[in-house]
């Protein structure tokens, strides 16, 4: 049997076994991966004329269990939460095979890697939906190197669970480190998502909602209560690779006894720069390096703007008697110590700042209740009012929610610069697709920016025709009206 039809078969067994995916409730290993350090042996880079690497998703209704909780309906890669790991050398290119097996459309975005925009995975802007019964092939070159994600681009389908890590490992990495694991941290909804705003009938008061309902808070799809272990040596070096796959939640991350040394962000290489906490957004990634000097078992926490119980893994030692940390033991780094701030970072190799030759000023809003659905008309019974039960959530750039938003049309080989205000109550991270660009003195895809005014100037290159999005990846703001297309013309 060739590898290609040991895939396929694999997956019709799955598809066969009405996959429950289900968790030990006991600790559990992860063995991560271990690499050489920088005076290690390499493998061979790939020639340039390789077949490409396949992988094989189905995106399909799956059971997931956390433990003492219950079984949960939600739409998934291959019945997993996260989706599998996608994980290439610098340069490979990947064959990725999308099977829809949802009741409705699908596409795959994947985040960060600046590819050709037929491959960027937008229903409508630069490809039909995949059908339910359909199959789509993306297909591109796996570069720069970085820890990036991927996800549904369809509506709220990533709060379904359709989210995954795609992990591209450099040729020469600019530190060097013994071992890596990924933690992709995910907030959880029990039901279907639905937009922030639409009406909830309480008792006969309309309602609307302000927040997504997450009843939990994950780190590779493990609750608090039953943590992911990341295992290491005393002496070694750990690069964690922290990608935010939630829908709409931001952390602050520490470990506890440890620093962590920030090497990238957003898969771009950094100047080595060491903090006790940081905070990471919806879709932005951070890889830090930890120094294993300090034995025991450790709590790695990732504590939410919301009130849910914090995001958990345990860093273990292979030579400590201690399983778990001590109950409730959050890391000192959540409440003091040295918090990232952008400024701090200074990308490694910075191409020149060009002076723009075009400047957007964004101003983003919202987050009011509005009225909307139906009106009844005026009329003998008293003055028209509302009565389709709807309160919409409306998210705005400059006053204009998408798609109902003129695009941002740019030329190719112009320097670019976008300069954002924020003037809601809420931090908006915002994503750019098919570029990277410069925020301070770093390379990145997606920003913060925070409430009270906060600003944020966004510099890139038009090297990459088509059209793109550009949004918060907050996935209710982003549904709600903040994203616009920028559109070569
Ligand atoms: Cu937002």
């Amino acid at each position: 049997m060739d590898r290609r039809t040991f895939i396929h078969a694999s997956l019709a067994n799955l598809g066969a076994l009405a996959f429950v995916a289900r968790l030990p409730s006991e600790v559990f290993e992860i063995p991560g991966k271990t690499r050489p350090g920088l005076g290690g042996q390499m493998e061979g880079a790939p020639t340039g004329n390789e077949a490409p690497k396949e992988f094989n998703l189905v995106a399909e209704r799956a059971q997931f269990e956390i433990p003492s909780r219950g079984v949960f309906e939600k739409w998934l890669y291959n019945g997993q939460l996260p989706g599998p790991e996608i994980r290439a050398r610098e340069g490979e290119r990947l064959r990725l095979t999308v099977r829809n097996n949802l009741p409705e459309g699908t596409t795959v975005h994947w985040h960060g890697i600046p590819l050709r925009n037929a491959m960027d995975g937008i229903p409508d802007v630069t490809q039909p939906p995949i059908p339910p019964g359909g199959a789509f092939t993306y297909e591109f070159d796996a570069a720069p190197s970085g820890s990036f994600l991927y996800h549904s681009h369809f509506g709220l389908q990533p709060d379904r669970g359709l989210i995954g890590p795609l992990i591209v490992e450099e040729k020469k990495p600019h530190v060097a480190y013994d071992r890596e694991y990924t933690l992709a941290i995910t907030d959880f909804l029990a039901g279907a998502p639905v937009p922030l705003g639409r009406a909830i009938n309480a008792g006969g008061a309309k309602m609307g909602m302000l927040a997504p309902p997450y009843v939990a808070l994950l780190i590779n799809g493990r609750p608090p209560e039953a943590p992911a272990v990341f295992s290491v040596k005393s002496g070694e070096r750990v690069r964690l690779r922290l990608i935010n796959l939630s829908g709409a939640t931001i952390y602050r991350v520490a470990i506890g006894g440890h620093r962590m040394t920030v090497t990238h962000t957003d898969g771009r290489p950094v100047e080595p720069f060491p903090v006790d906490s940081l905070h990471i957004a919806p879709g932005e990634r951070y890889d830090v390096i930890v120094d294993a000097n300090t034995s025991g078992a450790w709590p790695i926490a990732a504590s939410p703007d919301n009130d849910l119980p914090a995001a958990r893994a345990v860093l273990r030692y292979t030579d400590s008697n201690e399983l778990k940390p001590r109950e409730g033991t959050l890391p000192e780094g959540l409440t003091g110590g040295r918090l990232l701030q952008l400024g701090d970072l200074h990308g490694i190799d910075l191409p020149e700042l060009r002076k723009p030759n075009r400047t957007f000023n964004l101003t983003l809003a919202g987050g009011a209740m509005k009225p909307g659905g139906m009106m009844a008309p005026a009329g003998p019974g008293g003055p028209g009012g509302m009565t389709g039960e709807m309160l919409t959530q409306e998210w705005t750039i400059n006053g204009q929610a998408y798609p109902n938003a003129a695009p941002l049309e740019i030329h190719q080989g112009e320097a670019v610069r976008i300069r954002l205000v924020n003037e809601s109550a809420m931090p908006h991270p915002m994503h750019l697709h098919g570029h990277f660009f410069r925020v301070g003195n770093v390379i990145k895809d997606t920003a913060i920016v925070w409430t009270h005014a906060g600003r944020v100037e966004l510099d890139f290159v038009a090297n990459n025709p088509g059209a793109w999005l550009f949004h918060c990846h907050n996935l209710y703001h982003m549904e709600g009206g903040m994203t616009r297309q920028v559109r070569y013309v």
